[in-house]
């Protein structure tokens, strides 16, 4: 066999990329406020800030756009959408939105009977985070200790760490519990993916406390080829069984579909059988995103995720997925740059508090190596660390990450090997040089999500 799958399709189209000098990207950075999300992506060679609608479609997908059909109410693509989500999560309900954010909006809040009260996440992404807090919420997340050590191996260290979940809803009592949400694969934690043992104990917590569960499942496919791959009693399932049994324990879903959903746009709210929540659920999605049989999206929108959501479940095209990542995760490995180990599904996450040890973490160790790296090679990659979490929404005070990552997000069938031999290179050359490398402050600091818009200065 050999080490990496080619990939399982031929290119059809392609998009020109172009390569800035030093001092062009010197400029292009010091205008984006040190702030890669405020660069143009015509001035970044390679771009892995996110594998969120960045990825290429297939032909089926482009052939599906053209008959969509664009009715305000009751559209064909919905119904065309709505039977495939039917059939892949075995839910009764399915609402959908313009993005993953879109669907959180409507959704948590509408858990949370009083201010003040909890979700629970393995790691709760940052939208996710933003409408807890945005709604009065508070976000806990409770992931195994595992995941904080980059370079201990375990198979799933996206899962929940079980007896703290139980220990925290007991000392809050359930009653102020809003919610569990699972995140599959654990984004911020690094791609991690979580064990069916793991999410089918959760689930047993949650029904002796009578806790409603969610799947944020935006990476679910992703999530479930690991489980093919490293549970034992699963290597002989399909991708379509896994996820059954994965949605099982939920009653409901939400996705962007910008990821596993593999289109440039789209979102989606399904529930398993709770048909008040649906009610209330479709009764919000209109002033928010907008008519429950579009809620945000173009009929041609609907239809490129139909076909795009039974595509990502296929398993070669998963295999070269995860390959692709890891084939650029080995190259660091073997140049001895800090990753966190294993390999994630969709990106490759640098540890920075490793590369940078003298930088502290309200000087954000990652984003100043994401900054080096775009000066380096004009590759853009994204801060998963203290840049990102913000701030403690009670205190005001900064939070200090656990982990400081650089995330290198590989969008989907878009860049080939020879792409990510480019972008280890670089990284590798920027890792030589690491201890040249300085922190930032703040010139501008927005008060919610703020690594989307910030503006720093270097010290
Ligand atoms: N994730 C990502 O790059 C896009 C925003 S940051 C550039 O990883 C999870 C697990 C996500 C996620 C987005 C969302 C929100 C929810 N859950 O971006 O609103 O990774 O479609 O989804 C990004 P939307």
């Amino acid at each position: 066999m050999n080490k990496y799958i080619a990939p399982p399709f031929r290119i059809k189209m392609i998009e020109s990329i172009k390569m800035t000098t030093l001092e062009e990207r010197k400029l292009k950075l010091k205008e984006a406020g040190y702030n890669p999300f405020s660069l143009r992506s015509e001035d970044v060679y390679i771009d892995l800030l996110t594998d969120s609608g960045t990825g290429a479609m297939s032909q089926n997908q482009w052939a599906a756009l053209m008959v969509g059909d664009e009715a305000y109410a009751g559209s064909k693509s919905f119904f065309k959408l709505e039977e495939v989500v039917k059939k892949i999560t075995g839910y009764q309900f399915v609402i959908p939105a313009h993005q993953g954010r879109g669907a959180e909006q409507v959704v948590l809040p509408l858990l949370m009977k009083e201010k003040g009260m909890y979700y629970i996440s393995n790691t709760h992404f940052d939208t996710t985070r933003a409408h807890v807090e945005i709604a009065g919420g508070r976000a806990v997340d409770i992931v195994i200790d595992e995941c904080f050590d980059t370079e201990q191996n375990h198979p799933f260290k996206g899962n929940f760490d079980l007896e703290r979940l139980e220990k925290f809803i007991k000392e809050k009592g359930p009653s102020q519990i809003a919610g569990i949400i699972m995140t599959i694969t654990n984004n911020s934690a690094g791609g991690q993916p979580v064990s069916m043992e793991n999410m089918r104990e959760v689930k047993k917590i949650a029904d002796k406390y009578k806790i409603k569960t969610l799947i944020d499942g935006a990476r679910y496919a992703e999530n479930a080829y690991f489980i093919k791959q490293r549970e034992k009693g699963y290597e002989n399932k399909t991708i379509s069984e896994i996820v059954k049994e994965v949605l099982s324990y939920a009653d409901i879903f939400l996705m962007s579909a910008k990821k596993d959903g593999l289109v440039n746009i789209g979102g989606l709210i399904a529930i398993k059988d709770d048909f008040d929540f649906y009610q209330k659920c479709r009764t919000y999605i209109v002033p928010w995103e907008g008519f429950p049989t579009y809620g945000g999206l173009a009929g041609r929108d609907m239809e490129a995720l139909a076909v795009g959501l039974e595509e990502a479940l296929e398993e070669t095209y998963l295999q070269h997925r995860i390959d692709q990542v890891r084939f650029l995760g080995e190259k660091l490995l073997e140049a001895g740059v800090p990753i966190q180990y294993p390999i994630g599904g969709h990106a490759v996450f640098v540890d920075c508090k490793k590369i940078c040890p003298h930088i502290p973490y309200f000087e954000f160790p990652a984003q100043a190596v994401c900054n080096e790296l775009y000066l380096e090679a004009g590759v853009r990659a994204v801060e998963i660390g203290s840049f990102l979490l913000g701030r403690n929404p009670d205190t005001g005070e900064n939070l200090e990450s656990p982990l400081e990552f650089m995330r290198l997000t590989i969008p989907r069938r878009t860049y080939t090997n020879e792409h990510l031999a480019y972008v280890a290179e670089a990284v590798i050359n920027v890792y030589k040089r690491r201890e040249t490398i300085k922190g930032f402050d703040f010139e501008y600091e927005p008060p919610v999500l703020r690594h989307f818009t910030a503006r720093l200065k270097p010290l």
